[in-house]
């Protein structure tokens, strides 16, 4: 009754606005800011209840990614670190839209009952909150605060300017009751990128390589974490430009968005940069694209996407796979089969594709959207996933860490072979490394840096592992984009009947050809993608087959 009363009472604060209806999409909720508090206030009290049912910490971040300063977002990050369970998604939404503070009172007390959750303060709860560097951020983050603290006995934590990932990385850690703070984060990565370069094999090191990286920090929190941490980095030298001191707009003309949509320069680079090795953040960090700047005479770039850092990332975990587990040492017991997986939507460049089934790998497709790709790359012993967009990152299970702490230890017991030790503390390396809860651009930053330098290779070197076949995307407004499904991870359109037959058709006209259409998660369109020989057949593929669909 007690929790009633406050709930009722702090709910009455956050009127929702008139005639509008969120859903929890791929991404959370996302609006323009002004009209977010309410849906912020009942996330937090969401959390919370999340907090309790799990009986773990949830973590909270208020951001809108890549897009435009005025918008915001907030989503949930469950106990894993990852996000939060799709069972929960139609609650949220519920939550969101229900009309008044008696109307959300009675969805909660009857949700807290349907699932068991302890109220009345005999538990505890604890949420982190974290938010990007939007101006809508602080106001939002006390309306969160005020969601969480009308729930009795819940706690909010606020942890201020975070990237995305590192609030979910501090989520998992507390859970596993590891250290897991702002400066924890940047040590853990910081040694872990400090061993992989010293595991750099001498004829490589020796090579005059590029130490500089210039990175796009996208005015957003990429920029000034990156500073952070870069200062604990040796032989690597880092400049972050756009890094929202010097008057620049979030993601307006820069960010991994814009550099991986539209293949030209951010601001701030341009014909004086040809040559020099390129990375780009979006707004909350959670993507990464390199490229290099082409030529003194235009903005065009060579854009190296996901796709290409799932590439490389692959390559090298293969071949330290490869040396770890070796036929040839009769002592070491090689009785287990280390299951690599490589995962990708349907927006993976082709050739890309190929490259991977080429070397060997194999290759899962799954629906776009991150928690789709996290769900399937956690069923391998080691899982890259990938989006084109550059969100991604490398799960290792925690069976095959064991396996791999075990093989350490027995490599230096028995072994003479110095190359498997090497791999082994390599691959412990890049585990440390890696965000294992979600797509992190500081650590996978680190990783190719420590990865290029590992292969002696140029970013333009890097970039010819395969070339991209060309591509084109196209969205198109319909009444309603759920009257399209799809099927086997949305490259197959099952309903309404005969448009894949006219797809089909149309994509039989060409060499190379490949197209299939989408609802989009987080836009009132059907996305179309095509790919083709040449620039001019994805055009003209991308058109007709967007025909088809108006
Ligand atoms: C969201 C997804 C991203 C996906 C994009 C597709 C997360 C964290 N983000 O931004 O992975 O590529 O949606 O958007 O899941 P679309 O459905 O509008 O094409
Ligand atoms: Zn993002």
């Amino acid at each position: 009754e007690e929790q009633r009363a406050i709930l009722l009472e702090s709910a009455t604060r956050f009127p929702t606005p008139e005639g509008v209806k969120l859903s929890y999409g791929t991404s959370g909720f996302r609006a323009d800011a002004s009209i977010l508090s309410s849906t912020v206030f009942r996330v937090g009290i969401l959390a919370a209840l999340r907090s309790l049912k799990t009986q773990s910490v949830i973590g909270l971040m208020i951001t809108a990614s890549h897009n435009e300063v005025s918008d915001n977002g907030i989503k949930i990050a469950d106990p894993s670190g990852g996000m939060l369970t799709q069972e929960w998604e139609p609650f949220a939404d519920t939550l969101a839209n229900a009309i008044d503070a008696q109307d959300l009172v009675r969805l909660i007390v009857e949700f807290a009952k349907k699932e068991n959750i302890p109220f009345g303060g005999v538990h505890s709860a604890q949420v982190l909150l974290g938010r990007d560097t939007r101006p809508s951020g602080e106001s939002l983050m006390e309306a969160a605060r005020q969601g969480i603290n009308s729930i009795v006995g819940a706690v909010a934590i606020d942890m201020g300017v975070l990237t995305t990932p590192q609030l979910h990385w501090m989520v998992r850690g507390r859970n596993k009751g590891m250290k897991a703070s702002e400066p924890d984060y940047y040590e853990q990565l910081s040694n872990s990128f400090g061993c992989l370069m010293d595991l750099i094999p001498k004829e490589m090191a020796a090579l005059a390589m590029d130490e500089k990286l210039t990175v796009d920090g996208a005015n957003g929190v990429g920029g000034e974490k990156l500073e952070e941490l870069k200062k604990l980095l040796n032989g690597l030298v880092i400049q972050v430009r756009n890094d929202g001191k010097e008057g620049g707009v979030l993601n307006e003309g820069v960010g991994a968005d814009y550099v991986q949509k539209e293949k030209v320069v951010p601001c701030s680079f341009g014909p004086n940069d040809v040559g020099l090795r390129c990375a780009s953040l979006d707004g909350d960090a959670d993507r990464l694209v390199y490229f290099h700047v082409l030529s003194k005479s235009n903005n065009k770039i060579d854009l190296v996407d996901g796709d290409k850092i799932l590439s490389l990332f692959a390559l090298y975990i293969k071949e330290q796979l490869g040396i770890l587990t070796k036929k040839e040492d009769e002592e070491v017991n090689n009785d287990y089969r280390v299951r690599l997986g490589v995962v990708q939507t349907a927006y993976a460049n082709g050739a890309s594709t190929d490259y991977l089934k080429h070397l060997g790998l194999e290759v899962i497709f799954t629906h776009t959207g991150v928690k789709y790709l996290h769900e399937k790359a956690a069923e391998y012993d080691i899982g890259i996933y990938f989006e084109a967009n550059g969100h991604g990152t490398i799960l290792f299970s925690e069976h095959f860490v064991c396996w791999l702490e075990a093989k350490k230890n027995e490599l230096a017991s028995i072994s003479t072979d110095l190359e498997m030790q090497k791999a082994a503390l390599r691959l412990l390396a890049v585990s440390n490394l890696i965000n294992q809860a979600v797509g992190d651009a500081l650590s996978g930053l680190l990783l190719v840096e420590a990865i290029l330098r590992h292969m002696g290779w140029s970013i333009q070197k890097w970039s010819e592992l395969y070339q991209d076949l060309p591509s084109r995307q196209l969205k198109v407004k319909v009444a309603d984009r759920t009257a399209v499904i799809t099927a086997n991870a949305e490259t197959v359109v099952v309903k309404p009947p005969g448009l894949q037959e006219a797809i089909n058709a149309e994509t039989a006209k060409y060499p190379q050809g490949r197209s299939f259409i989408r609802p989009s998660g987080t836009e009132d369109v059907i996305r179309v993608y095509a790919e083709a020989s040449t620039q001019e057949s994805a055009d003209s593929l991308a058109k007709s087959v967007a025909q088809h669909v108006d």
